[in-house]
Order: C-alpha cells, then structure tokens, then sequence
C-alpha cells in the first residue's frame, strides 16, 4: 500500500517518517514549497527529540516528498485547523480543500484518514456534504476515518509509538484495514469506534487537561492571597491516592489544550459552566504573573518596566513552538497596561517574534534585574548558576533556590 500523507506539519512529518520507517510506501505532499524542498535536501523543519534519528531511518525506505497529490488508495489529512478567536469555531478549510484534491486524483474505493483535530460533528456538518455533492458515495466511492493523534510536542517519537490510537469509521472492514496501518508502529491498544465519537473523544481529552490545569491555577491564586505554598500543599495533597493535582502555570498555551475546550463552548453553550470557567480561569494568569511582577518591582523599588525579562517564548518546554503561548498573551497584557520595553529571550526561539527579543542568554540577564521564568526549558534548569543572584519569579517552580518568587 501505498500512502499519501496531506499536511508536513507537527503531525504529518513524524507519521509520515514512523510509517516509511515501518515499510509503508510514503508520500508526503505539503502545499508550502520550500518545506517540501528543505525535507527533499534532508533538513527538519522543526525541532523535536529523536526526529533526526527517525528522518534517516525513513530516509532508507521508501519515502518521498512533493507538492502535489498522489493517486492511490489511502491518504492521512494533518493538515492545519485553524480556530478563530472571534467565533470560537474550527475553520474546516483546510481539510476541505485537501478532500477536494483527493477526490481529484484519488482511487475508486479510496480511504481518507483524518488525523486533524476536528470539533465533534465536523465530518458531518462539512465533509460528507462535500464530498457527495461531487458525486461521490461515502462507503464504496471513497471510505472517511477519523484517527486524531494524541502525541505531545516533546515527546513525540515515544508517544507515535506507545500512545493508545482511536479509529472512528463508518464500517469495520475500513477500521480493520486502517488499523492493520497504525499497527505497524503503536504498540499500544488500537480502540475502534465511530467518527463522531472519534472526534469527541479527542476533544474531551484535552477540555479534561484544561479544567484540571484551571484548577491548580485558581488553587495558586488561592495560596497566593495567603501566603501559603501551592506546589508544598498540592505535593501533600497528591500523597492521596486518589488525588493528582496538576501544575499551576502563567498561563496555558499551544494549539491544543487552549483551543479545543472551545469546541464544546460553542456546540454547548448552555451546558459548559465548568468549562467555560476553567479557561477563563486559565486566560486570566497572564494577568495573575502581572501583578506578582509589580509585587517584586514594588517591593524592590524597580520603576523601570524595561529592567524586566520574560525567560521563555515557546508556549512549554523544551518545544520552539509560540502557538497561543502565554508570554505572548502576558506581552498582550502588558502592552494594554502600556508597559512596554520589557526583554524576552527564548534558546529555542530562534526567529525574532518580538521587540526586545534578545537570541544571546548572557546578553539578555545583563539587561534585567527581575527574570520571568515563564517557561521551564532545560536550558534554564542547566543555566540557573547564572540568576541565582538576580531577582526571579520562578512561574514554573522549576528553580529550587531560596528566595525565588512564585505564582
Ligand atoms: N500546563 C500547565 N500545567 C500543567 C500542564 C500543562 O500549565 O500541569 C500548560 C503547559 O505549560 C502548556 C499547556 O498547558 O502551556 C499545554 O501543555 P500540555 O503539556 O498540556 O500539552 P500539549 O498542548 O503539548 O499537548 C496536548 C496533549 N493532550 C493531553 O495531554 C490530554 C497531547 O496528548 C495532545 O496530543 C495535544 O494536546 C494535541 O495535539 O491535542
């Protein structure tokens, strides 16, 4: 079997890789050009743990890559689902445009496997209806699985391998044949089941992770107002065996975890309290690392907003992925509070995102007196001889120095 895998992004390029590694014919189609020729010359196009290792091992197979669609009879979609802020809605565009160019060249009896995040109901409400109003029947012209991934930047190559898989499928034989694919490389259990609760499923995982980082957050703000420590309380608590309190943060970035709570937000407005409140709750920290900044400049008697640093830009560690990152959100709070000319500096940001954005470690704490540490990469984890003098608030409570600052 030959696959044309739609979309080299974050998803598409790990599953194309792991399936060449594992003997499946690849072709990997990606509509921007100069990623298609940077995997052509073998260079990634983003960093991540053990992608170098798994490109070559793919790179000994069968795999190539192209800007155009291929003729065959399966194809993974990982292309991009954009969320608009203002409507709180998934943009299916992509998706669509990508079917539409399968049907274009595709085989009589073709499979398409979505692995994009699509809000529950989406393959109903946008799919079926375009591809039958080009004449085509679902189930014997063409065949529609939903397979979203579940793999966390960082930890990718482990996770393609070792995370439980979802097939949701309109009939058996497909989800069969499917699964025999994904088993080539998950080692773990490989759960049938149909697309709209494929897509729901994957929806709910993330909401759940949100509503629970909500709640070590608002727990944070709780100690704070008290002076009590949030990370000693929630460490206690977490003896409990029944208890697994997550961490509090500056915020909750990414694409995933800040996005798809709204999903169900909009489908359920009347019935999503919880959820609702929880990313507020999670919106709000930003705000919440404002104000314990002006407590420590207050208590210093630092006047100069500049004298500030962000350490981090990504929106979790050791991933050079800003999507939704909640420095950029507290960058947003900050500039609505004209406090401009505060420093970021991000090791795995190498692109300029923002003013003031320093690419040399060294340089960037010269400039500053407090430090942010907004993000908990490694890097800082090795590099904390060189602030344990400065002034830090520590948002991550991943520096075990005395006198640190907290949430
Ligand atoms: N965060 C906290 N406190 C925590 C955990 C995370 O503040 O205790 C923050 C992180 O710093 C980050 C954000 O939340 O800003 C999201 O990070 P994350 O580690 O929760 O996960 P993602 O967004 O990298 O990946 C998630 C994962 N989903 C779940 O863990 C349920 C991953 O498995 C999914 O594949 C991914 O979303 C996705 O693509 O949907």
């Amino acid at each position: 079997v030959m696959i044309n895998i739609i979309g080299l992004g974050y998803i598409g390029l790990p599953t194309a890789l792991m399936l060449a590694k594992n003997g499946v014919e690849v072709v990997g189609t990606d509509v921007n050009n100069d990623l298609v020729n940077s995997l052509k010359e073998g260079k990634l196009t983003f960093e991540e743990d053990g992608l170098e290792e798994l490109f070559k091992e793919a790179l000994s197979n069968k795999i190539t890559f192209t800007t155009d669609y291929q003729k065959t009879d399966m194809y993974i979609l990982a292309v991009p689902t954009p969320f608009t802020n203002a409507t709180k809605k998934l943009d299916p565009k992509f998706v669509i445009s990508a079917v539409n160019n399968v049907l274009e060249v595709c085989e009589k009896g073709t499979t398409i496997i979505i692995e994009s995040t699509i809000s529950p109901g989406s393959v109903d409400k946008f799919i079926r209806p375009e591809i039958e109003k080009r004449g085509f029947v679902i189930g014997s012209d063409v065949h529609l699985v939903h397979a979203p991934e579940r793999i966390t930047p960082g930890n990718m190559i482990y996770e393609l391998e070792h995370n439980s898989r979802t097939i949701g499928a309109d009939d058996r034989e497909i989800s069969d044949k499917v699964k025999d694919i994904y088993a080539r490389f998950c080692k773990s259990e490989i759960v049938l089941t149909d697309i709209r609760s494929a897509e729901m499923s994957k929806v709910i995982e993330n909401t759940y992770r949100d509503v629970n980082i909500a709640f070590a957050n608002e727990l944070a703000k709780i100690c704070r107002t008290d002076d009590m420590d949030v990370h000693e309380i929630t460490r206690i608590a977490n003896k409990h065996p029944r208890v697994n309190i997550l961490h509090p943060g500056p915020g909750v970035g990414g694409h995933c975890i800040s996005v798809d709570p709204w999903f169900l937000v909009g489908d359920y407005p009347d019935l999503t309290n919880l959820i609702l409140t929880a990313r507020k709750i999670n919106d709000s920290m930003p705000r919440h690392v404002l104000g314990r900044i002006r407590d420590i400049m207050r208590e210093h008697n630092i006047k100069d907003i500049s004298k500030v640093g962000l350490y981090g830009l990504s929106y979790k560690e050791n991933v050079d992925d800003t999507r939704e990152s909640p420095t950029l959100q507290l960058l947003e709070r900050m500039d609505e509070h004209l406090a401009f000319g505060v420093k970021v500096f991000d090791p795995h940001v190498k692109s300029r995102m923002v003013d003031h954005q320093f690419i040399n470690f060294e340089d960037f704490i010269n400039e500053v007196e407090i430090v942010v540490v907004m993000v908990g990469h490694d890097h800082i984890k090795n590099n904390m001889d060189l602030i344990k003098d400065m002034l830090v608030l520590d948002t991550k409570n991943i520096c075990s120095i005395e006198g640190f600052y907290k949430l």
